[in-house]
């Protein structure tokens, strides 16, 4: 289904949006892209980027947009290497705590955490990245019990591949064609929301016969991932990579396994897609990215926001990403 798109920021480059509701507000927590001029690769070192902005506004479709300024700088933090990507904001007991992946000095990536008093931060990140963190892409869902769980990783350029039951590996490889494809992984955050309280699990995506999803479906768990409830049901979606989709499957609690469902979002212009999904003032909306405004330049990407529609039966309707 076509759908009405608002660009958020066009007066710049932003991806990846991460957003919540705090103090009766919307918030995006996005990643910030910038002409570096470093050449496109499946590693990804093209996406370069060197701080994060925050944006707010009270009315998603029409309203002015703020933008908070720069929150967090990669030299802000003492152990960086590069590359501040997708990153999310949590609130706890009166503190928001960001969590934002960056290579450290050897090149792994890791996940730090930055906190403020505020949800516009400015953030200020700890000495240290997370004991036992990897990958990419943070995503942290409260639930209802006051628990909180952050989703991650990505492969290829996010390093999932490097990693088999939550260990380096020396020679990183992924599955192929009928085995089953390379999940993202799930971890309750410690009460104090600094550490891990457990090791990360597989997230598994399964079939209507419970089967995984394998590493040749074009469905499968590439990156980017985002959790929401709707109907007291827990809805995992991701973005497939490769395939260019955004994709969502459903369980009953918040390590799954989730049962594919079908597709959020068709392809967009640029290679990546990613999103994240949020209700406000009583209607759902999916905030995304695309790079139109840089006639499809994959490290220029725009933020977009439209309002996302469930059927009678929870199913998502399928939104067109306008690629051809
Ligand atoms: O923005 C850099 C990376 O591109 C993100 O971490 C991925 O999800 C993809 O959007």
């Amino acid at each position: 289904m076509k759908k009405e798109a608002r660009y958020l920021v066009p007066g710049d480059y932003m991806a990846d949006p991460s957003v919540h509701v705090f103090n009766g507000k919307v918030y995006i927590y996005p990643s910030h892209d910038w002409e570096s001029g470093v050449p496109e690769n499946d590693n990804g070192d093209h996406f370069n980027m060197k701080d994060y902005h925050v944006f707010s506004t009270d009315d998603v479709m029409h309203g002015e947009v703020t933008d908070h300024g720069v929150v967090l700088r990669v030299e802000d933090v003492p152990w960086a290497g590069r590359q501040l990507w997708d990153c999310d904001v949590a609130f706890k007991d009166g503190k928001y705590y960001m969590y934002f992946p960056m290579k450290d000095r050897n090149d792994v990536f890791h996940m730090g955490v930055a906190i403020s008093d505020r949800p516009e931060g400015p953030f200020t990140p700890q000495p240290d990245p997370i004991k036992g963190s990897y990958s990419i892409d943070p995503a942290v869902f409260r639930d209802d019990d006051g628990s909180y769980y952050m989703y991650f990783g990505g492969i290829w350029g996010g390093q999932l591949q490097r990693y088999r039951d939550n260990k380096a590996v020396e020679h990183p490889s992924l599955p192929e064609g009928d085995e089953p494809a390379l999940p993202g992984r799930v971890v309750r955050l410690a009460d104090d929301m600094l550490e891990f309280a457990e090791e990360p699990k597989p997230v598994v995506v399964v079939d209507a016969d419970g089967k995984p999803l394998t590493a040749s479906d074009p469905h499968r768990f590439f990156e980017a991932s985002w959790m929401h409830k709707y109907n007291g049901k827990y809805y995992f979606s991701y973005s497939t990579g490769d395939t260019h989709f955004l994709c969502y499957a459903t369980g009953d609690n918040p390590y799954g396994p989730f049962t594919y469902q079908g597709v959020i979002l068709t392809p967009v212009v640029g290679w990546t897609t990613h999103h994240s999904i949020v209700e406000y003032k009583g209607k759902w909306y999916l905030f995304h990215h695309d790079c139109v405004p840089s006639n499809g330049k994959t490290w220029l990407r725009s933020l977009k926001v439209v309002e996302l529609e469930y059927d009678a039966d929870g199913k998502i309707i399928t939104i067109d990403g306008g690629a051809e």
